[in-house]
Order: structure tokens, then sequence, then C-alpha cells
């Protein structure tokens, strides 16, 4: 039997542009749609895409716009990366860098070269760069003139961005992924995909409408990689997290295998090819017309990813039957509160061998290699007067959840490629916008407020992530 993690497993961290980068409007960039969710008491209606980011107050504060300032700080952030003995690193571009509204004929040069002097440092110390097209972010010209994805003038407008970066970084990025938690477009549909809803409007519709069109180009864009690359690699990306029933009433585990379904929807298509039978019918039932071209059928089938990246934090729960006394909504998933787990600060419960399972139905289900390319505790962290950080609330989470990991693809067999903990550095909050969740091995100096010198300062899972490589995960 094979012992451990195979040779050359990808140990690395993962980020996205809008969370870390700042510079919102340096180097040419233009507004992306992540840029108007505010912080504080209107940031879910924005997400949730029943408030107009126009109607926000005027002393708004945007937290996407600053963030940790990775724009300037890369090269110092990325040294710290190969201290750890990053094998990768997940990161994502921000669209509106290289198309600064979106409809250019040509890419914004400054915004390619940002990324390229990113993937050449990370080359040169020997991390290989795994790119997330798309991580919650449209130009925001392209939401205000088409309505974002809801119109199928973005498969345009996403195929030409893809080229440009193919082109440009042909040889040296392998791992693409083409929509970030592509799911979440059913769930918070401003953050996830740009969309926000007119009054009355069906929006299960126009949801259905959008995610055909991400799909489209998710399957143009894999096309289009192995065309450009032969060598490429192009995954899809799901919020993933299994739902377990509240009882064995099979009323309740019958909800709980139409809940998956609502998220294993667009992996369905994106790696099988085609729209499963359920989602069909459920189209049906509802009344749902979308508009599909004569010749997506065949994109669909003939473009299925190579591999399956996901996120897991938690699993859920769910019942047939209201129990609003254990209901939570620490995310962007409503769920029951399961007796069986603790649970973060945050609300999200926490369930390592939940991850086990989740890679196992994922695995079952697919056939394909699975790439963990989000996983951690947000938590608040104290510094103590001698200046250390004491997380070990945070090892103890990553460690259960990698040795469940380990357990998978040593007893279960599944084919893993790699696993990059989400926020390796402290960075903004998708969900709530704060800085006082952290992920991070490495504290950045910000509060909520905006407010901190944003000096970097390695806590004590930095040492023990580490260790942890350097082992290939023996050490646990
Ligand atoms: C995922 C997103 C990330 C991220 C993470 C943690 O949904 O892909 O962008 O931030 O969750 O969530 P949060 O920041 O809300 O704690």
């Amino acid at each position: 039997m094979m012992k451990g993690l195979p040779e050359g497993f990808l140990w690395g961290g993962a980020t996205a542009a809008n969370q870390c980068e700042g510079g919102y409007m340096e180097g040419g960039k233009g507004p992306g749609t992540v840029d108007m969710i505010p912080w504080g008491e209107n940031r879910l209606a924005v997400m949730q895409g029943h408030m107009d980011y126009r109607e926000l107050p005027e002393d708004s504060y945007f937290p996407a716009r600053e963030a940790i300032d990775m724009y300037h700080r890369w090269k110092e952030d990325i040294a710290l990366m190969a201290e750890m003995g990053f094998k990768c690193c997940r990161f994502s571009f921000a669209w509106s860098r290289i198309f600064p509204t979106g409809e250019e004929e040509a890419p914004n040069e400054e915004g390619l070269k940002f990324y390229e002097n990113i993937i050449d440092e990370m080359l040169r110390l020997h991390i290989e760069p795994v790119v997330t097209i798309c991580h919650f972010d449209v130009p925001l010209h392209l939401e205000q003139k088409y309505g974002s994805w809801r119109s199928r003038r973005l498969i345009d407008a996403y195929l030409r961005y893809c080229r440009a970066i193919f082109e440009r970084f042909k040889g040296k990025v392998r791992y693409w992924m083409t929509f970030n938690e592509i799911n979440m477009l059913m769930h918070l549909p401003f953050m996830g995909a740009g969309i926000s809803f007119k009054k009355g409007e069906n929006e299960l519709e126009v949801k259905y409408q959008a995610a055909h069109n991400e799909l489209v180009a998710s399957a143009l864009a894999t096309r289009l990689a192995h065309e450009i690359d032969p060598e490429s690699k192009v995954g899809c990306m799901l919020a993933a997290g299994q739902f377990y029933p509240y009882s064995c009433d099979p009323e309740d585990v019958w909800e709980a295998m139409k809940k998956d379904r609502v998220n294993y929807f667009f992996i369905d298509v994106q790696s099988k090819g085609e729209y499963p039978a359920y989602a069909k019918k459920q189209m049906e039932r509802e009344q749902i017309t979308i508009q599909m071209e004569p010749e997506d059928e065949a994109i669909l089938r003939e473009n299925t990813v190579d591999y399956i990246a996901f996120s897991y934090y938690s699993s859920r729960m769910i019942s047939a039957h209201p129990h609003p006394e254990i209901e939570t909504s620490g995310n962007a998933f409503k769920t029951l509160r399961n007796p069986w787990l603790k649970a973060s600060q945050w609300g999200w419960q926490i369930d390592p061998l939940g991850l086990r399972i989740t890679m196992n139905s994922l695995y079952d289900r697919y056939q394909k290699p699975l790439f963990i390319v989000e996983n951690g505790l947000g938590a608040v962290d104290t510094i103590q007067k001698d200046g250390t950080i004491s997380d070990d609330y945070r090892i103890e989470y990553l460690s259960a959840h990698i040795r469940e990991m380990i357990k998978a693809v040593e007893e279960d067999g599944v084919d893993l490629i790699g696993y990059t903990p989400w926020g390796w550095i402290d960075l903004v909050s998708a969900s709530t916008g704060e800085m006082k969740k952290r992920y991070g091995f490495v504290y950045v100096d910000k509060d909520n407020a905006g407010n901190g010198t944003l000096e970097r300062r390695k806590k004590k899972s930095f040492d023990w992530y580490q260790q942890v490589i350097a082992t290939n995960g023996e050490c646990l």
C-alpha cells in the first residue's frame, strides 16, 4: 500500500486578488464588481443582489480597494511563502487589471506585466503558480452595460481575457481554474457573478441563465487553454461540503441529497459535459426557460475539465422539517447546528472527517483528480506582549483536516493533486469584509476599519506548516 502523499504533492496556500491586492485603480486597472461591496450592514444585501451598490451611503467603506496592499508588497510576500517551502501558490488575476472595462481590443500591458513579475518570481523560487481566472470579480463596466453574466456577451469578453493570459503565460502557468466557487452564484449572486436583480423578476431563471453562460465560457476556455498550451490543466472550482441529513427519516435524507445537487449541478456539467437529468426536470417544473445556442451542447460535451478543485471549510446539515432553534447561517449556506461538531467563532462547524467524506463523494462522482484549493479556520488572533502569536487553534484545525486528507489518499485511493489552505496570509474576509477574521500563517497589521501599518509577522503556525511541508505531512 502506498504510504503518505505522492512525491511532488503540491503543498501551498491560496489567496484572491480582491482580498489581498489593493491598488484598486493603479496600473490602469478598472473597477470590478467586487470593489463595490461595502463593509458593514449593507454588505449582505449587496452580495445577494438585492441592493444596488449605486444606492450606498457616501461614506461607505470598501475593504477590497485597499486590502493588504499586496500590489506593492508581492515580493516580500512571495519570499515568505518560499521560506515556508511552498511548492505552489494559488492566487487570482483581477480581470479588470488586464481588461479595465472588459471590452478593450488589446490587454492592458501594465496589468499583464504585474502578474508576469509575480509568476517569474514564483518560478525562480520553484513555486508552481496556480491561477484562478475569475475569483468573484467582473469588470464593472460589463455589469453596468450588460448586467454581467446574465448576458451572453460576457462569454466573448471572458474568452478575450483568457486568450490574452493563456498566450502570455504559456509554459509558465500549468494549472488554471475558470471560476472560483462557481456555485456561489446560486447563494450570493452579486459576489459570485456580479448579478443583481430587478424588482419582480424570476431570480432563479436569471441565475440559471448566468450559470449557463458561465458554463459555456468555462468549456470554451478549457478548449482554448488546451489549444494554446497542450500541457495546461484546467479545473472547475466548487464550494464543497457535504450536506448531512438531520436524521435517518428518509425525508431528511432526500432533502440532503437535493441540497447537494444544487452545488453539484455546476460540476456535473463541467466534468461530465451535460446537464444532469435532475436539473433539466427542475427547470421544466419551475418553468424556467433559458437561452441556449444550438452549438452549446457540443461545446459542453467536448470540453470537460481536467481536475476538480474545491474549497472545504465545513459540512452542513439539513432537514425536511423546520428546526428554527438550531438553524444557523454562519456562511452563504444555511445549515442546522450539528450536535456532534464544534463551531468557529463565526459559526462555521468544524468537521475534519467531513473533508474525507466530501473527497470521497467527489471522487466517486467524477473520477478525476481532486485539488483542495481552500481550507482553513477564520479566527481572531492576538499578539502577545513578546510579539508572538500562538495560534494553536489554527494548527489544531489544519492538522486534523490534513490527517483526514491523507487518509482519503492513502486508504481510500483518492487521487489528489495538492492542498492550498485559504488565506496563507491574513486578508479581507469575503463574507464579512472584516480583517478580524484571520486565516493566515502570516499576520498582517490592519484592523476592520482599515487602520494599521500592514507589517507582516509570522505566527506560530508558520513554523508548523513549514515542518508539515518539509516532511510531506509525515510529522502529523
Ligand atoms: C470562500 C472564498 C474565499 C474566502 C473563503 C473564506 O468562499 O472563495 O474568497 O474568503 O471562502 O471565507 P471568509 O473570507 O468569508 O471567511
